[in-house]
This record gives structure tokens, C-alpha cells and sequence, in this order.
């Protein structure tokens, strides 16, 4: 058996058939004989690759394989790992190395001191000592990914893969390597304690917790205690449906805001998330005098670097699961979720996009997935949307530009039978711009919402904040998004009004489409 097969081999039983990527010649030997049952989803830009791979992987909660071209390939990529390293996307990237004896001499293609290339936004990252050590790699790669849920990169020298496996390797195929880290009876005993002495305890859920799906499990405790429950400040996945009426709204995210938001509890439980990942420096007490915080995340190092607060490293999904058996039962109460006030209204030619988001609240089933990059527009978004269902939001988690529009289009190859509502600022959206050829090609029923303000509106914002407000570069015009859409491939639409945006998007797509609206800008509190 060759070294390329055995890898293949080992990517079959760890259901890894589907790889994302963008080759190039030192990759060709890995993609060379692939099964048939194995999918190459082909992005155009590696900022693509890795944003539809994140997506994909979000969806489907499995590591996901990443095909990058050399150093080249890995350099585009770098801004997308930005997210996927703070979403805790289990990624398993190869990349194609030069062989072996024209790495020193830096031949063209040679990827120099390759495993710290993409450090630190990897966990475990690599290149195999010799041929024979390429399988056993590959596998230490799978499981750093599934175990720390972490990105890793392996750079393997191109001539490996021909390579006839040493008979040792195939032990490599019979491996599992498993997670323990459930929680202890007498943690459970104590935080069940501590919550049922807290006089006004409050729940904060991360990101994590709508990623393990945990959507439900997170509601039915904070109605099981009666708490309010508050998503993690620089939300990236919502964890609790935005309108019920325990749901107390994104915490934000500096520290002054967050302790007086949380002022009036003694207690607050933290699950599936880092403590906390804040934005905007605004000082302040951590927590007022009075309010103790007990974080649970299986995350060690979020644990390790949070600045205040007991962590408890543990599965959260676990810790909640287990707080529901003892727990004392309620009289199952049924809870009527909020109802948006009516959207603020643009004026001329211009929506206001609180008109845009309640046109999607209505007219999209109600379990689409949203996957949003508009930053002017984010208190506009909660003030409207109506989300009850786990996996309907994603957000890029680092803040880089450029996830939105291929996780919409990962999102939608892992499950494509669920509706996937790209929401996208006419700004970002040239950052990630060529996944929506992936879309054409497959197909793939996206809808992508084109907000167009012709700024990059949250700088402007910025600008006051920061008092900088003659910074340039920060003015977009000129850009036609249904021509580059009609470019790759992508049928598109400029609703003018209204009345013509509800029009189309009550339209179900059958593949994907581009819908662009001119939009007010808006501040994005
Ligand atoms: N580049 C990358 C990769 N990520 C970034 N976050 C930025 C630049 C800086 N940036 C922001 O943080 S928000 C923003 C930029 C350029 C404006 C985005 O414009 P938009 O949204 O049209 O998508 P709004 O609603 O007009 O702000
Ligand atoms: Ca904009």
C-alpha cells in the first residue's frame, strides 16, 4: 500500500470525504486516486476555502478537511483561521510541501519552516520526519482537531504520498482516541448548590453551547431556574432563541458595560464560554462588589487566561445536561416570545435595514440559518430577527472579514435541505466574494442579502468613538454587487423598496441568488 493510500484509507474511517481546497502542483500527488465516494469542494481563493470549510464544519460539528497550496495558499488562508480558531473549528489543514531535498535550498513552492507558518492560529501543527511517519501524522492531526478543537496543520513533502507504507503504519487505522472529561457527581453536586443558594442568579451562554447543540438544553435551564440568560459578549453563534422572554440580549463587550450589566446578580454561570472576549476597551470593574462568576468551558485555555472567576474545565454540554436531572422540576410553563417593534423606516432611496431584517423575519422559514457580516448593522439585527431554533446565526468569530459568504455556502453543502440566508455588508462581502462561484457550481439554494450603504459604516462609527473621523478609506462606492454576482455564475436581483424586497425573498430559491438592497447607514448600536 502507497502512503497516499493509507491516508486516504484513514480520512474514510474517520468520515473525512469531504476536503475543501484550492491545489496546486505539490498537492496533486495527495489528490491523485482519491475514492470515488470523496468530494472535492473547489474554492477560487483560500479565504474562501477555509471560510466554507468553517461553515461546513460548524453544520455538521465533525473535523473537516482543508486542502492549501504550499506557503502561498496558507498566507490567503490566514485571516480565515482567525475565525475558525475562535469558533473552535476542528479543521484538519494539509498543505503541499516542496520534497524534501529542495526545502533548505528554498526551491520555488518550498514552504520554509512550514508547521510555524500558520502558528499561532493552529493547535497542533507538523511535518512528518519521513514518509513512513505521514499516516501516523495525518491521525495526530485528526485527533488534535476533534480533541482540542483547534484548526491543525500538516505540511507533507509531495513525494511522501508515492511512497510504499511501512507495515508498521497500518496500526493507525484501528486508533480512537476519546475525550473523558466529563464532569465529576460532586462538581455537579456543588454547582447545583451554589445555583440553588444564589439569590438572583444569571446565565451567560457562549458561542459553544449552540455549537455542541445545546440550543434547547440552554433554554430549558434558564426556565428551569427561572434565570435570565445573556449570549457571551462577541457573539459568533446564538445560543438562546433572541425573543424569549428569559433571553436578556448580547452582553457587551467591554468591561465597565459587562459588570454593570450584570450588577444585580450574586451569581453568574458562564457555559461554553471564554470569560470574556471583549471589544471596545471601555475600564471598569470586572464585576461589582457582590456578583461571583463560575465559568464552564472544555476549553483550557479559556479557562487558563480568563482574568477573574472560578473555571470549571469541563464538557458544558454534560454540565448541563446533568444540572437538568437535579434540578428541581417546574409546572412546564408556556412562554409567549417578544414582538419586535414595528422597523425603523430610511428615507429617499435607501431602507433602513431594521425594514430589511423584518422582511426576512417574515417572509424566510423559520428555521433558515442566517450567517451574518454586516457590522453597522447589528443592533438593527436583534431589534428584528426572530431566531427559536439552534444553528440559525453565525458571525465571523474573530471579527475578520470574509467568512459570510462562504460559510453560507459551507453551511449549506453540509445540510442542504435547511434554508441558509447569507446577510452581508457591501463591504465584507469582497472579502469572501468567489465563494459564490462554489455556489453556482453546486448549485447550492443560498440566498445572499447584499446591504449596500457604499461604506464601510462601522469604522465610521468607529471614527466618532475613537475621535478619527478623517481617517480615509472608509467610503465604498461604486460597486455593483448583481454584476460580479451575474460574474460567478449567480443569479441577482437590486430590489428597490420595500414592497420588491418582500417580493423576492418570498420567492424559495432553488439555487443560489444575490439580492442587493440600498441601505441607510446606521450606527451599530
Ligand atoms: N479587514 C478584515 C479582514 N476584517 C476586518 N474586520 C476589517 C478589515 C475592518 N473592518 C471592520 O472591522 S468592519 C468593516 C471593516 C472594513 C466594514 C465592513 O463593511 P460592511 O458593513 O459594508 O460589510 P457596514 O454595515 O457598512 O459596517
Ligand atoms: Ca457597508
Amino acid at each position: 500500500m502507497l502512503v497516499r493510500q493509507l491516508a486516504h484509507e484513514l480520512m474514510n474511517r474517520h468520515g473525512l470525504t469531504t476536503i475543501f481546497g484550492n491545489p496546486g502542483s505539490n498537492e496533486l500527488p495527495f489528490l491523485t486516486g482519491m475514492p470515488e465516494s470523496f468530494r472535492y469542494v473547489l474554492g477560487l481563493h483560500e479565504g474562501a476555502v477555509v471560510g466554507m470549510a468553517d461553515g461546513y464544519s460548524q453544520v455538521t460539528g465533525e473535523p473537516v478537511m482543508v486542502n492549501l497550496h504550499s506557503a502561498s495558499g496558507t498566507g490567503n488562508a490566514m485571516g480565515a483561521l482567525t475565525n475558525a480558531y475562535y469558533a473552535r473549528t476542528p479543521l484538519v489543514i494539509t498543505a503541499g510541501q516542496q520534497v524534501r531535498p529542495a526545502i533548505g535550498q528554498q526551491a520555488m513552492l518550498a514552504n520554509v519552516d512550514a508547521s510555524q507558518l500558520p502558528r499561532p492560529l493552529v493547535g497542533w501543527s507538523g511535518e512528518p520526519s519521513c514518509a513512513a511517519d505521514v499516516p501516523r501524522s495525518l491521525a495526530q492531526a485528526v485527533f488534535e482537531a476533534r480533541l482540542r478543537r483547534q484548526p491543525s496543520y500538516l505540511s507533507v513533502p509531495y513525494d511522501d504520498w508515492e511512497a510504499e507504507a511501512d507495515p508498521n503504519a497500518h496500526a493507525i487505522l484501528q486508533r480512537s482516541v476519546s475525550p473523558t472529561n466529563q464532569p465529576g457527581v460532586s462538581d455537579i453536586d456543588r454547582l447545583a448548590d451554589v445555583l440553588r443558594q444564589a439569590r438572583n442568579p444569571a446565565l451567560v451562554f457562549g458561542g459553544d453551547i449552540d455549537t455542541a447543540g445545546l440550543f434547547d438544553e440552554a433554554r430549558t435551564l434558564a426556565e428551569r431556574l427561572n434565570a435570565p440568560a445573556w449570549a457571551a459578549p462577541s457573539l459568533f453563534r446564538l445560543p438562546f432563541p433572541n425573543r424569549h422572554p428569559l433571553f436578556a440580549g448580547v452582553l457587551p463587550a467591554g468591561i465597565g458595560p459587562v459588570a454593570d450589566a450584570l450588577a444585580e446578580h450574586d451569581l453568574v454561570v458562564a457555559l461554553g464560554a471564554p470569560v470574556f472576549r471583549y471589544h471596545e476597551y471601555v475600564p471598569g470593574p470586572y464585576l461589582h462588589e457582590g456578583t461571583r462568576l463560575v465559568q464552564i468551558t472544555d476549553d483550557a485555555d479559556a479557562a487558563t487566561r480568563a482574568p477573574f472567576g472560578q473555571a470549571i474545565v469541563t464538557e458544558p454540554g454534560a454540565v448541563l445536561r446533568e444540572l437538568l436531572t437535579v434540578l428541581p422540576e417546574r409546572a412546564a410553563q408556556t412562554h409567549s416570545y417578544t414582538v419586535p417593534a414595528a422597523p425603523a423606516v430610511g428615507g429617499g432611496n435607501a431602507l433602513h435595514p431594521e425594514q430589511a431584517f423584518a422582511a426576512l423575519r417574515d417572509t424566510q422559514p423559520a428555521a433558515t440559518r442566517y450567517v451574518v457580516e454586516s457590522t453597522s448593522t447589528n443592533g438593527s439585527w436583534w431589534r428584528q430577527i426572530d431566531l427559536r431554533h439552534g444553528g440559525s446565526y453565525m458571525f465571523p468569530a474573530s471579527g475578520g472579514l470574509g467568512f459570510g459568504m462562504p460559510a453560507a455556502v459551507g453551511a449549506a453543502l453540509a445540510q442542504p435541505e435547511r434554508p441558509v440566508v447569507g446577510v452581508i455588508g457591501d463591504g465584507s462581502a469582497n472579502y469572501g466574494i468567489s465563494a459564490l462561484w462554489t455556489a453556482a457550481q453546486h448549485q447550492l439554494p443560498v440566498t445572499f442579502l447584499l446591504l449596500r450603504n457604499g461604506t464601510y459604516g462601522a469604522l465610521q462609527w468607529f471614527g466618532e468613538l475613537l475621535n478619527t473621523t478623517d481617517a480615509p478609506g472608509t467610503s465604498i462606492p461604486g460597486l455593483d454587487f448583481t454584476r460580479i454576482a451575474e460574474g460567478y455564475g449567480v443569479s441577482a436581483t437590486h430590489a428597490c423598496g420595500e414592497d420588491e424586497l418582500r417580493a423576492v425573498l418570498q420567492q424559495r430559491p432553488t439555487g443560489p441568488r444575490l439580492v442587493q438592497v440600498d441601505t441607510e447607514t446606521t450606527s451599530p448600536a
